[in-house]
């Protein structure tokens, strides 16, 4: 039937759709490494979110999460690459930079 196989296709779009956007959920935030900087510099966020980090500066950063709780180690992120953390447990962490020890964001997951 025509007007079947339509709807198949549609939805089949709609699917490949929803797969596409799943590699960046909703819920997930951006943070902007600018300056030597993180903007914002202090965020609060739902336990398993996930957290962008997208590097508009002219040079490498490299950053890491050091607590009890989580760690994570980036590789070197040149300019215009976006690392992504996501933070399963609930606490206060440190996000810092290797490169640029000023350099801290405040990640209060809930
Ligand atoms: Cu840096």
């Amino acid at each position: 039937m025509r007007f079947g196989r339509f709807v198949r296709t549609a939805f089949a779009a709609a699917a490949l759709a929803a797969a596409v956007a799943s590699s960046h959920a909703a819920d997930d935030l951006t943070i902007i490494q600018n300056h030597r900087s993180f903007q914002p510099s202090e965020i609060t966020i739902q336990q398993g979110q996930t957290l962008h980090f997208e590097n508009d500066d002219e040079f490498i950063h490299q950053i890491y999460v050091d607590s009890d709780q989580m760690s994570f180690d980036s590789a070197e992120q040149p300019p215009g690459e976006t690392i992504t953390i996501t933070f399963p447990k609930a606490g206060t962490f440190n996000v810092r930079c290797h490169i640029h020890p000023k350099m801290l964001l405040v990640v209060h997951v809930k």
